[in-house]
């Protein structure tokens, strides 16, 4: 009986000094984002091995330091286990990966860099309009649009938001292609008077010389930078959300006409230019 529990403390000796020598491990571990890809790295000690859960529903990873890139963006509890001789720890952080918007609108145009012109006439042939550029998020269309020094107070959009040239306006106009279903009418220097803003038409179908009728009155535009001179020309930025265009919603991909206006709502430019008879410039949505 005696020896029995001398061997009994002998062991617990033993095993004392036994975790002495492996100490336990520490879990840690910090991360980068970039879009939807996450690279981790692994800060955890006293650890030889390691399964990474990424909150995700994916399959977990036994990578010391892996790349993860998730489906979609939100929340997502990221749980490292990290074993070693002394035994396993774990930590979990909560990874929030936030949604940003491609373009600002802000009066800064690098944004715009990466974004290829849809419709670019530098020589004039446009008028008053040289360049439009479209990019577009879950939320919102973005315009960017250049002229000339001499560009006028009022940017139309006219949209064909099906694609499709048998729907919307079929009645004449300084473009030969129809089908278009909306108009956006914004006044990028605000007005004094009456006609400040910024409206989103729907067509009527009559075939009349102006067959709009407001779907909204002002803040169709959601944000605007106003415009801003550089190189010798005007340059404006803006943002519409979807959610303006109703009947029809807009499609994958829409086609579009810009026309320019001074002052007294004469127009002073138009792209493509009427000239050229050239479709509306056709925009895909981003995938
Ligand atoms: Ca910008
Ligand atoms: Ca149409």
């Amino acid at each position: 009986m005696l020896l029995g529990l001398s061997i009994c403390s002998l062991a617990l000796v033993t095993s004392c000094g036994k975790e002495d020598e492996d100490p336990k491990p520490v879990a840690e571990f910090s991360y980068v984002a970039d879009g939807l890809e996450v690279t981790f790295t692994n800060e955890s000690e006293n650890a030889t091995s390691y399964v990474w859960d990424f909150g995700d529903g994916s399959a977990t990873s036994t990578a010391e330091n892996p790349t993860h890139t998730y489906d979609d963006f939100g929340t997502f509890t990221v749980i490292l286990e990290a074993t070693g001789p002394g035994g396993m720890k774990s930590v979990e952080y909560d990874v929030e990966l936030l949604y940003e918007e491609p373009i600002k609108i802000d009066t800064a145009f690098a944004d715009w860099t990466a974004v290829p012109a849809l419709c670019s006439y530098p020589d004039g042939e446009g008028r008053s309009l040289l360049e439009l550029k479209v990019m577009d998020s879950p939320n919102f269309l973005y315009f960017y649009v250049k002229g000339t020094s001499s560009l006028g107070e009022v940017i139309q959009l006219y949209i064909d938001a099906d694609n499709d040239t048998t729907t919307g306006w079929q009645y004449w106009g300084w473009f030969k292609k129809p089908g278009l279903e909306y108009l956006m009418e914004g006044v990028m220097v605000p007005f004094t008077g009456a006609d400040a803003g910024s409206s989103i038409q729907a067509a009527t179908g009559a075939d009349i010389d102006w067959p709009w009728e407001p779907l909204i009155g002002a803040n169709a535009i959601n944000k605007s930078s106003g415009y801003v001179e550089s190189g010798g020309n005007k340059v404006v930025e803006f943002s519409i959300l979807k959610t303006m265009f109703t009947t029809p919603e807009l499609g994958n991909t829409i086609r579009i006409l810009i026309g320019n206006s001074d002052n007294t709502w004469a127009n002073i430019g138009t792209l493509p230019p009427k000239e050229t008879n050239a479709p509306p410039a056709t925009y895909t949505m981003q995938p």
